[in-house]
């Protein structure tokens, strides 16, 4: 027992000694091992136990057990001095704590059809306007026949219909078909029938056609505009979508006015500013056509008219006493003009650096 007493203390003592040259973790791990490891001084001692007079066992695996809490300790302690001692050397040695943290996740933004919906609604409210909402799925009554489109009229070509079903009133014994609207124009009918004129409104919300090439796509988002009232005439029309136009791409935007048709409203126009894509040059800078104005130089962004006598007759308005006008816009249009996007369908494709630029 004697002669382990003073083995355990040389081990201890030699131990203590040598602490103080324990620089790095791997001196650690080498000091560790020499005491502890498999092959370890202290480790030998426990093997030894075995071989003892059974008296002695107890005692002297106390006094092993001892040493070896005693060294344990002594190297967790060390091996927080060595951490610390090592923050404290790469602080001083480059790492800038004032640096702000990692970002991992970027910050969500709005979808550029949405920004230019909510300018298009800024503008029209700043000039008196104000918003309603209508259903996306319309009886073929307020899409069509109400704006002065009866069953077998041609213009209904124009805005090739995706259908529903039909539905019934049992009451009254009739059946109507359900549709998707094609444009916001419906929204005009439920307005008029609700509410008495002077009305100054617009309809923002998605319209659906079968339509689809780079500048159409089969779901895509409208305004309506309709302003009725006392001796409204197309110079307020040309006015306020003027107005409008300046505001959304600046004051010097060319902005042109084109006879057209629309069963809804007489006489009607359609309403074009200079392509950005090209700037009205109708080929690219290398020379290429450009595909988004398909060479005119122009490209369409709205439709617009008086407000046909028919449609107010429909709607339970005298014709002789109100006039209106009413406008339909394109927003995915806006969008490719104000941001020079040359294919509308890169909108809805959802890819996130496409995205991430607005
Ligand atoms: C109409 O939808 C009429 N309701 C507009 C109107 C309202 C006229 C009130 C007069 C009075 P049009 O089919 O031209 O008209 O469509 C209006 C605008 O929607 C177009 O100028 C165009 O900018 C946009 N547009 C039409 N079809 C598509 C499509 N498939 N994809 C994207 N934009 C489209």
């Amino acid at each position: 027992m004697n002669e382990l007493s003073g083995k355990l203390s040389a081990i201890e003592a030699e131990a203590s000694a040598s602490l103080p040259s324990v620089k790095s973790a791997e001196d650690l791990k080498v000091f560790k091992a020499k005491y502890l490891g498999r092959n370890g001084l202290v480790t030998d001692l426990l093997k030894m136990l075995g071989s003892l007079p059974a008296a002695d066992k107890p005692d002297a695996g106390k006094q092993i057990n001892q040493l070896k809490e005693k060294l344990l300790s002594k190297i967790g302690e060390t091996e927080s001095k060595l951490q610390s001692l090592s923050l404290d050397e790469a602080l001083k040695t480059g790492v800038d704590i004032t640096l702000p943290g990692r970002v991992f996740s970027e910050p969500g933004r709005l979808h550029p059809i949405t920004q230019i919906m909510q300018k298009v609604q800024e503008i029209f409210m700043g000039l008196g306007f104000s918003v309603y909402e209508g259903s996306e799925i319309e009886t073929d009554y307020y899409n069509f026949q109400a704006l002065n489109m009866p069953p077998d009229h041609p213009a209904r070509d124009m805005q090739d219909t995706f259908y529903v079903c039909q539905t019934s009133d049992v009451r009254r014994q009739t059946s109507e078909e359900l549709l998707l609207r094609t444009h916001t124009s419906p929204v005009q009918i439920h307005v008029m029938k609700k509410f008495k004129p002077p009305l100054r409104m617009i309809v923002p919300g998605a319209v659906y056609r079968r339509d689809a090439d780079v500048t159409h796509s089969p779901m895509f988002h409208q305004v309506e505009g309709l302003m009725v009232g006392d001796g409204i005439t197309m110079g307020d029309l040309k006015g306020v979508l003027t107005e409008f136009l300046h505001q959304m791409f600046g004051a010097k935007t060319n902005v042109r006015f084109r006879p057209s048709f629309f069963p809804f409203t007489e006489p009607s126009a359609e309403v074009d500013i200079q392509c950005v894509i090209c700037a009205g040059k109708k080929t690219l800078a290398d020379g290429s056509p450009c595909r988004v104005c398909k060479q005119t130089g122009w490209m369409e962004i709205l439709g617009s008219g008086m407000v046909n006598p028919k449609v107010f007759e429909n709607v339970g308005l005298d014709p002789a006493k109100t006039k209106g006008f009413a406008f339909g816009l394109g927003i995915e249009r806006v969008a490719m003009l104000k941001f020079g996007i040359s294919d509308i369908r890169l909108f809805f494709e959802n890819d996130l650096r496409f995205l991430g630029q607005f």
